[in-house]
């Protein structure tokens, strides 16, 4: 073939590529060009290509230079080709749109219904001039029991009351086995080892009980723990300090009726319980008293000189009876519908 010829079927080809390329409206259409003219196989192009092989021997070096030119600007303007419908994708993604449509609300987590009540509680009694002050979940046999007047005779300790854990500490307590805290009561002895009276402290957290659970009960609760050790201290002011807790935190007097009970707690003398009026009847809320002798001098106060008084309450149940909740389950089952109405 001359060297002309080839030259001239190689533009014509180029153009009608171009061509193509440039008018093909959706990704099918280009690729269709595409096999048409560069496809590997029979694709135009190739067609050429097979035609190079009858040019003179001496004009082969200018036909296939040519041939790679014009191979690189097919190449080129299919590139564009693809950009451009790329280009108009991008473009109808960018399209107005009806800012009168609904927006899609976001939604904002807030805090646990439990975690609000402790943090009010924690509001108010400061405000009554008690500091908050935190203690070890896990417990030791001193803590839990010992110091309290729990002797190692007392059904309280008893495993069936109890969460143990299966490993005795090593060199710690005689061996004797951890827990997980049956109550804040083991806060009052930890602040009074280390402080001098007087003392006015609380602390909030959980406490771990086998309980069976059911409408009241939990095996996990938190409690509010309440200690107050000066001169002078008696059952009237334990009286005062829970009332005027109570009328802040349920919003007034009128609002929730509170009775004292006479009752039994192995580190309180006298000692109370303490009900709130719920649902036509009355619901247990904590246990109170004035602090046993026996636990101050475990602690090394006189109780010649100091006395005290200390109150544990149910944390749930304060906030259920707040909200109308009836079951201290609804609290643990992660149910956000009912969460999110707090
Ligand atoms: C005590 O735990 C004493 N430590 C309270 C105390 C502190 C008395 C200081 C004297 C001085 P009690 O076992 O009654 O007491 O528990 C106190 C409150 O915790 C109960 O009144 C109740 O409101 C709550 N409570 C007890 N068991 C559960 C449970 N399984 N689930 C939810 N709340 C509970």
């Amino acid at each position: 073939m001359a060297l002309a010829d080839f030259l001239a079927s190689l533009d014509a080809l180029a153009q009608q590529a171009r061509d193509a390329f440039a008018t093909a409206n959706s990704a099918d259409a280009l690729e269709a060009a595409r096999i048409e003219f560069l496809g590997a196989k029979s694709g135009h192009l190739r067609q050429v290509q097979k035609g190079l092989g009858s040019v003179e021997k001496s004009d082969k070096p200018a036909a296939g230079k040519r041939f790679n030119e014009i191979k690189g600007l097919m190449e080129q303007a299919f590139e564009t080709a693809q950009e451009r419908l790329a280009g108009r994708v991008r473009e109808s993604a960018s399209e107005p749109f009806d800012v009168t449509l609904p927006g899609q609300t976001v939604r904002v987590g807030h805090l646990h219904p439990i975690t609000q009540t402790i943090r009010e509680m924690k509001d108010i009694m400061g405000r009554l001039g008690f500091t908050a002050v935190e203690g070890p979940e896990i417990e030791d046999d001193w803590h839990n029991f010992e110091a309290l007047n729990i002797p190692l005779s007392h059904p309280a300790r008893d495993p069936l009351d109890n969460f143990y854990l299966a490993t005795a500490e090593k060199g710690c307590q005689d061996e004797k086995p951890l827990l997980l805290r049956s109550q804040t009561s083991t806060v009052q002895i930890r602040v009074m080892e280390k402080t001098a009276p007087p003392v006015r402290i609380i602390s909030l957290g959980r406490v771990y009980r086998p309980d069976t659970a059911d409408a009241t009960h939990y095996p996990m609760f938190h409690q509010i723990e309440g200690l107050l050790i000066d001169r002078g201290v008696t059952m009237a002011d334990l009286k005062s300090v829970l009332r005027l807790f109570c009328q802040s935190y349920f919003g007034g007097d009128d609002q929730v009726h509170v009775r004292f009970r006479p009752s039994f707690f192995p580190f309180t003398e006298p000692s109370v319980e303490v009900d709130m009026n719920w649902q036509g009847g009355w619901m247990e809320m904590g246990g109170a008293g004035m602090v046993d002798p026996n636990v101050l001098r475990a602690v090394g106060y006189d109780p010649e000189e100091v006395t005290g008084f200390a109150f544990g309450l149910g944390v749930e149940r304060i906030c259920m009876r707040q909200h109308g909740i009836t079951d201290i389950r609804a609290l643990y089952q992660n149910d956000v519908r009912f969460l999110s109405q707090f």
